[in-house]
C-alpha cells in the first residue's frame, strides 16, 4: 500500500512548475498572483527538499540494510554556504527547474540570491568539513556528520569609519528549508553533580555519574546531496532545550523566576559560534558546548550500533569517527564512560574499542590555538570524566615510563596534564593517545607536526600513528558552481562532465594551452567573472575598479600570521613608487586593483587595526588622481562563502603568504588556482604541493623556509637586526601622517619592532617585491599569462576533497563505498 501511496514524479518543468505553485499557496500561504524573489526562492528550495527528503530517506534505509562500516565525522564547525543553487546542480535539476522559474516571470539569479548563507563556521577548517561532506556524498561512503545548530553564525562584518563592526547573524529568522526537524530524537545530557561508587555481582567497583543539571538535545538533519548519485547523506546538528520536567519543590517554594532563568540557560548552549580561528578562548560555555555536542552525537551513534545486536567487540569495524581538531576531544572519554561504566566492560578492553575507532586531524601548530582546559573546570562540569582522564593519563604515562625509565622530562612533555596552577588537561594529548591514527593537512604540516608539537609522542609511538591527508575542495561548489562559464568551456572541449567526478582529468586541458581559438574563450571567461566583480565591488563598496586591471586578490581570516600587514605595507611602497614615476612610465605599469576581504575575530585588537589601515590606505589611493588609475585598493566586507563564490573565479594573482610554517594547510589557494588564477605566495602548507603540481612557470613564491624561521626569530630576540630598507620608508610614511593620525597605528607598527616582528615581515619584504615585480612583467605577456592560467587549471586535480577523502578512506577508517 505504501508503495502504491508514493507520487512517482519526474523530475521535468511541468512538475517543477505545480509543486511550486502547491508551496507557494499551501506552504506559504500566499497567492500565486502576488509573490516576490523571496517567495519564489522558498517555493523552489522546498520542491527541491522534497526530492532530497526522498533520496535522503532511500538512502538511509539502504544503509540500515547493508550495514556497512559507518564514518562519523564529528566537527564543530560546518560552514556550508547556500544550498539551493547546490543541490539543483548535484541533483541534476538545474536546467529543468530554471526554465521553469524563468516561465514563472523570475530570473534564478535573483531566485538564488535571496537566500542567507549557513554560515556555521569561521573559516578554512569549518569549510573544510563542508566539502568533505560533499565528497562522502558523491563518493556513496556512509557517512554522517555530526555538529552544533547555532542560533548565530559568524557574525556579519560591517565597516564603520573603516573600522570593523560586528553584528549578529541570527540566521533562522525565515525558515530553514534545509533543515528537517527531528523534534522527536532527543538525549538528555548531563552536568556537574558528582560520582558514586559501588560494587557490583562480579565484584567490581563501578562509578555512577549523577548530574545535577539536565538539558535536552534535539536534532536536526541537514540532507546533503551528492553530485551525480541517488546518495544523500546527513549531517546531524543538535540543538540544547530545556527540560520540560519543572522542579515542582522549586516552585512551590516560590522560586518561579530562578526556575524560568535556569530554563533558559539551557537555549544558551546552542546559542553562539564562538568566532576565534586558531585561536583558543577558555570560556567555560564552550567546555559545555563541546560536550554537549560530543555526548548527544555518541549516544546516537551508540544507540544505531546496539539496534544491529552486534556485540561490542565489532565496534571498531562498524564505526570509525574522526575528530576534526580537538574540539571532540571528549568523545573519546565518554565512550570510553560508556562502555565501562554503562555497559559494564572491562577497562583495558573498553580502551582497545575506543582507540580503535577514533581518529584525530591536527589543523595547526600555532601555540596559541592549542586547546588546553583548567582542571578544576573539567572537574566541576564533568568529573567522571575528570577521573576517566586521570586514569587515562596514569595507564598512559606507565607505558611510557616503561619504554623509557628513567626520562622523567619525557613524562612532563607527554601528559596529558600541563603541571601548572590550575592544572590543564592538554587536549591534542588526549586526543593523541586515544586515537589510532593522527593525522595533518599538508606534506609540510604533517612533517612539521612530527619534528616540533608532537615529537615526543613520535618518541613513544614511533611515526606509523601520524601521516598526512592533504586538504582538497570540491570542485563541484568551487568550480561548477561558482563558475558555470568556465564549467562550460572546460565541459565543452573535454567533451563530457566527467571531470566534475575525475578531476585529474582535467590535465586533457593541457593540450589546449597553445590553442588560440580556446585561450581566447578562456580569457571571455575570465573577464566576464572580473566585470561580476567589479559590479559586486560597486554596489558593496563604491569603488569603481577597472576589469582590464590585474586582480590582486587577498581573502581569508585577517590574522598576524597571514600577514595580511605585510600586503598592505607593500601596496604603500607600490603607491609612493607611482608617485614618483612621470606619466610616461606610469602608462608602461600594468594597473593593479588589490582586494582584501576578511574578518577579524572580535577581541583580536591588532587584526582590527590591519582592517583599519587597509581602509585609511583604501581611502587616500582611491580619491588620488594624480597616479592615472594605476592602483586601486579595495576592502569588500562580510567575506563569507558566497562572497568566496564571486570573487575566486574572478583572480589573476591571489596570494597565501604566511610566515613559512604557520598555515597548516590553507584551501583557498586551490579554489583559486582551480579557477585559472595564479598564486603569490610562500613555501608554505599547501601551496608547496600546488608548486609540485602545477611548475616552477605557473607560481610565484618567495621568503624564507619553515627550516630558517626559528633562527630568524632568534636573532630579532638577541641581536639588533636593521628593518629593511623598503619597509622602513613605508613605516615612516605611514608615521608621517599619510593615511591619517599615526597614532592609531602604532601598536600596529610596534609588532614589527617592539614585538621582534615576530612573524618575519621585515625579513621576508625584500623578496617579496622582487617576486610583486615578477607579476608585473609576467602579466604584460598576456597570451603567456592566459597559457599559465589554463595549465593551473589542468594541473589541480590532486586537490579535490574526492581524493582527500579517498585517502581518509582507505587508509584511517576502512570505510567502503555502500551505493543506494
Ligand atoms: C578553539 C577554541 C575555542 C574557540 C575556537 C577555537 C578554534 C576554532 C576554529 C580553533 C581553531 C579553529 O580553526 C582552525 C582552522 O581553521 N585551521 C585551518 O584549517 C584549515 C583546514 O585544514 C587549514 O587549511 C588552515 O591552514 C588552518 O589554519
Amino acid at each position: 500500500l505504501w508503495e502504491k501511496c508514493a507520487v512517482n514524479e519526474n523530475n521535468d518543468k511541468e512538475n517543477f512548475q505545480r509543486s511550486f505553485v502547491r508551496h507557494v499557496t499551501t506552504t506559504l500561504a500566499r497567492s500565486v498572483y502576488n509573490i516576490d524573489n523571496f517567495s519564489a526562492y522558498q517555493a523552489t528550495a522546498h520542491t527541491v527538499r522534497d526530492q532530497l527528503i526522498k533520496q535522503w530517506n532511500e538512502t538511509q534505509q539502504s544503509h540500515t540494510e547493508a550495514d556497512p562500516k559507518r564514518v562519523y565525522y564529528l566537527s564543530l564547525e560546518f560552514l556550508l554556504g547556500r544550498s539551493l543553487d547546490n543541490a539543483l546542480l548535484n541533483l541534476g535539476l538545474k536546467e529543468n527547474f530554471g526554465e521553469g522559474v524563468k516561465d514563472l516571470g523570475f530570473r534564478m539569479e535573483d531566485v538564488l540570491d535571496e537566500e542567507v548563507d549557513a554560515a556555521l563556521g569561521n573559516g578554512g577548517l569549518g569549510r573544510l568539513a563542508a566539502c568533505y561532506m560533499d565528497s562522502l556524498a558523491s563518493l556513496d561512503y556512509p557517512a554522517w556528520g555530526y555538529g552544533l545548530r547555532y542560533t548565530y553564525g559568524i557574525f556579519q562584518q560591517r565597516l564603520n569609519d573603516g573600522y570593523q563592526v560586528e553584528f549578529p547573524d541570527y540566521w533562522l529568522n525565515f525558515d530553514n528549508p534545509w533543515e528537517l526537524p527531528r523534534l522527536d530524537v532527543t538525549v538528555d545530557v548531563q552536568f556537574g553533580g558528582s560520582v558514586n561508587k559501588y560494587t557490583d555481582e562480579d565484584g567490581r567497583v563501578r562509578h555512577v555519574w549523577e548530574g545535577n543539571d539536565v538539558i535536552k538535545a534535539v536534532a536536526y538533519d541537514v540532507p546533503i546531496p551528492g553530485y551525480g548519485t541517488k546518495n544523500c547523506i546527513n549531517i546531524r546538528l543538535w540543538s540544547s532545550k530545556p527540560k520540560r520536567q519543572f522542579d515542582l519543590g522549586r516552585f512551590n517554594a516560590g522560586e518561579y523566576e530562578q526556575a524560568v532563568q535556569e530554563q533558559m540557560q539551557a537555549e544558551n548552549i546552542t546559542a553562539v559560534l564562538y568566532p576565534n580561528d586558531n585561536h583558543m578562548v577558555g570560556k567555560e560555555l564552550r567546555l559545555k558546548q563541546q560536550y554537549f555536542w560530543v555526548a548527544a552525537s555518541l549516544h546516537d551513534i551508540v544507540r544505531r550500533f546496539i539496534k544491529t545486536g552486534k556485540p561490542w567487540s565489532k565496534f571498531p569495524d562498524q564505526v570509525a569517527i574522526q575528530l576534526n581538531d580537538t574540539h571532540p576531544t571528549l568523545a573519546i572519554v565518554e565512550l570510553q564512560r560508556i562502555l565501562v561504566d554503562l555497559e559494564g566492560l572491562k577497562w583495558d578492553e573498553a580502551w582497545d574499542i575506543v582507540t580503535r575507532t577514533f581518529a584525530f586531524t591536527n589543523h595547526t601548530i600555532l601555540p596559541e590555538a592549542m586547546e588546553k582546559w583548567p582542571v578544576p573546570m573539567v572537574a566541576y562540569l564533568l568529573p567522571r570524566h575528570m577521573q576517566i582522564i586521570f586514569d587515562v593519563n596514569l595507564f598512559f604515562l606507565q607505558k611510557v615510563e616503561k619504554l623509557f625509565p628513567d626520562d622523567r622530562d619525557l613524562l612532563a612533555k607527554l601528559s596529558i596534564i600541563e603541571e601548572a596552577t590550575p592544572q590543564f588537561v592538554r587536549m591534542a594529548h588526549l586526543a593523541i593517545v586515544g586515537s589510532h591514527q593522527v593525522n595533518g593537512v599538508a606534506e609540510l604540516h604533517s612533517n612539521l607536526i612530527k619534528t616540533t608539537i608532537f615529537k615526543d609522542f613520535v618518541k613513544f609511538y614511533g611515526s606509523e600513528k601520524f601521516t598526512n591527508v592533504t586538504n582538497g575542495i570540491t570542485p563541484r561548489r568551487w568550480l561548477h558552481q561558482a563558475n558555470p562559464k568556465l564549467g562550460d568551456l572546460i565541459t565543452e572541449v573535454l567533451g563530457s562532465k566527467n571531470w566534475l567526478k575525475d578531476l585529474s582529468s582535467l590535465n586533457q586541458l593541457e593540450k589546449f594551452a597553445d590553442d588560440k581559438e580556446f585561450k581566447k574563450q578562456w580569457v571571455t571567461v575570465k573577464r566576464s567573472n572580473k566585470v561580476r566583480l567589479a559590479e559586486y565591488i560597486k554596489t558593496h563598496t563604491g569603488v569603481v575598479v577597472n576589469p582590464n586591471a590585474l586582480f590582486d586578490i587577498q581573502v581569508k581570516r585577517i590574522h598576524e600570521y597571514k600577514r595580511q600587514f605585510m600586503n598592505i605595507l607593500s601596496v604603500i611602497h607600490r603607491y609612493n613608487s607611482l608617485k614618483k614615476m612621470s606619466s610616461e612610465e606610469r602608462c608602461d605599469v600594468v594597473k593593479r586593483v588589490i582586494i582584501f576581504g576578511g574578518k577579524a575575530a572580535p577581541g583580536y585588537y591588532i587584526a582590527k587595526l590591519v582592517i583599519k589601515l587597509i581602509n585609511s590606505v583604501a581611502e587616500v589611493v582611491n580619491k588620488d588622481e594624480s597616479i592615472d588609475d594605476t592602483l586601486k585598493v579595495v576592502f569588500i566586507p562580510d567575506y563569507n562563502v558566497s562572497v568566496a563564490e564571486i570573487i575566486i573565479p574572478a583572480s589573476d594573482i591571489s596570494q597565501h603568504i604566511s610566515t613559512a610554517g604557520t598555515e597548516a594547510s590553507g584551501t583557498s589557494n586551490m579554489k583559486f588556482v582551480l579557477n585559472g588564477g595564479l598564486i603569490l605566495g610562500t613555501v608554505d602548507g599547501a601551496n608547496i604541493e600546488i608548486h609540485e603540481e602545477i611548475g616552477d612557470d605557473n607560481i610565484f613564491m618567495f621568503g624564507n623556509l619553515a627550516d630558517q624561521v626559528e633562527d630568524l626569530r632568534h636573532a630579532h630576540r638577541y641581536r639588533n637586526v636593521p628593518i629593511d630598507p623598503a619597509l622602513q620608508e613605508v613605516i615612516n610614511d605611514i608615521e608621517s601622517g599619510h593615511f591619517g593620525d599615526s597614532r592609531i597605528f602604532s601598536p600596529l607598527i610596534n609588532t614589527l619592532t617592539i614585538g621582534k616582528d615576530y612573524y618575519l615581515i621585515s625579513d621576508d619584504f625584500g623578496s617579496y617585491l622582487s617576486a610583486q615585480n615578477l607579476v608585473d612583467e609576467a602579466y604584460k605577456n598576456q597570451d603567456d599569462w592566459t597559457r599559465k592560467s589554463i595549465l593551473c587549471t589542468a594541473r589541480m586535480g590532486k586537490f579535490s576533497s574526492d581524493r582527500a577523502i579517498k585517502e581518509y578512506a582507505n587508509r584511517i577508517w576502512n570505510a567502503k563505498p555502500c551505493s543506494t
